[in-house]
């Protein structure tokens, strides 16, 4: 059985809050408490720098595996090859680390290095995506739940255009990748049974860059027939606008859209009235992650997954939201 800890994305910020605060205040130890000082030695394996989510959880990952909170990090981002990050977590082994942080970048092909990892008695923890492998190949994993998160998006789109024939296209994450599958899951089950035609569903890699390229792709193909994007994360929809702006149409206007992830500039879109709804996906993991892995190297007893909660927000709440935003 899954043990699941609900923790609220307010009740996070303000847990990392105190944590700066109490280094700032001089001298924290690693270990577990009792006085043992010894430095714990992290591998990360993040997925590359794809988007704003990312760079947001990069930082979140590296202010809290700092040194004075006791950790010496060593970081690896694979540019989103899947073997790259697998080389990575290999090479982290060999270092002979004390644990090791994994952001998979697709959920399959991980068995073979988890078990090697478990052989040298390396821990491993998840933060962010999930794995297919065994959970006994891995410690914990700290994440969202990405199904739900596309449900908020289908449930938001079947909610305001399920009853009037309406035409729709996705841009999806990496494909293979837990956020990209479950989100598509979420949605496709909130639609499901509306007037919402998908016209078309092709991956843009969580990048602005390929978001803009696959966008022109279907404006091509579909013209002003689209109706609704619905776009994996913030960044493929940012890039989508420059294509909807070029072909001559309005942003939010004549085509809506739908993102997740509500990073600053995807924020700002929206209370710009460019974008029509956002699903949040928080980053701002590292606090916890640091937690579990102390818990983990001092033997201490962990959850299999501690999901955080992600709020949801128009262009009124982005509005309100927006001076107050970390990321
Ligand atoms: O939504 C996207 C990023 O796995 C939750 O990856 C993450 C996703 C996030 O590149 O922007």
């Amino acid at each position: 059985m899954k043990a699941k800890n609900i923790l609220a994305g307010f009740a996070l910020v303000g847990a990392i809050a105190l944590t700066t605060a109490g280094c700032a205040g001089g001298g924290n130890t690693a270990g577990g408490g009792g006085g043992d000082d010894k430095v714990i030695t992290v591998g990360f394996a993040q997925t590359g720098s794809e988007s704003g989510w990312r760079s947001a959880n990069t930082e979140s990952m590296k202010e809290a595996f700092s040194e004075a909170n006791g950790f010496n990090l060593i970081f690896n981002a694979a540019d989103n090859k899947p073997e790259a990050q697998i080389a990575a977590v290999r090479s982290f082994i060999n270092q002979g680390v004390d644990a090791i942080v994994l952001a998979p970048i697709v959920t399959d092909g991980w068995d073979d290095v988890l078990k090697e990892a478990k052989d040298a008695n390396i821990p491993v923890i998840l933060e962010d995506r999930t794995v297919s492998a065994p959970e006994d190949l891995y410690a914990s994993w700290v994440g969202l739940d990405f199904k739900k998160e596309g449900e908020t998006a289908g449930k938001w789109v079947a909610d305001n255009f399920g009853k009037t024939p309406t035409n729709l296209v996705v841009l999806e994450g990496t494909t293979g990748s837990s956020a990209a599958t479950d989100r598509a899951a979420g949605f496709d089950e909130a639609i499901k049974g509306t007037d919402i035609k998908v016209l078309d569903s092709q991956t843009g890699n969580f990048t602005r860059a390929e978001g803009k390229t696959v966008m022109e792709g279907f404006l091509q193909k579909y013209g002003s027939t689209i109706n609704v994007l619905f776009a994996h994360n913030d960044d493929m929809g940012l890039g989508a606008l420059d294509a909807i702006k070029a072909a001559g149409l309005k942003p939010g206007t004549d085509i809506k859209i739908v993102t997740i992830d509500a990073v600053k500039d995807g924020m700002t879109a929206l209370a710009d009235g460019e974008f029509n709804y956002i699903v949040e996906c928080n980053p701002l993991l590292g606090d916890k992650v640091a937690e579990v892995v102390k818990k983990v190297v001092a033997g201490e007893s962990v959850d299999k997954s501690y999901i955080v909660e992600d709020q949801a927000f128009d262009q009124e709440q982005a509005k309100a939201a927006l001076p107050d935003r970390k990321y």
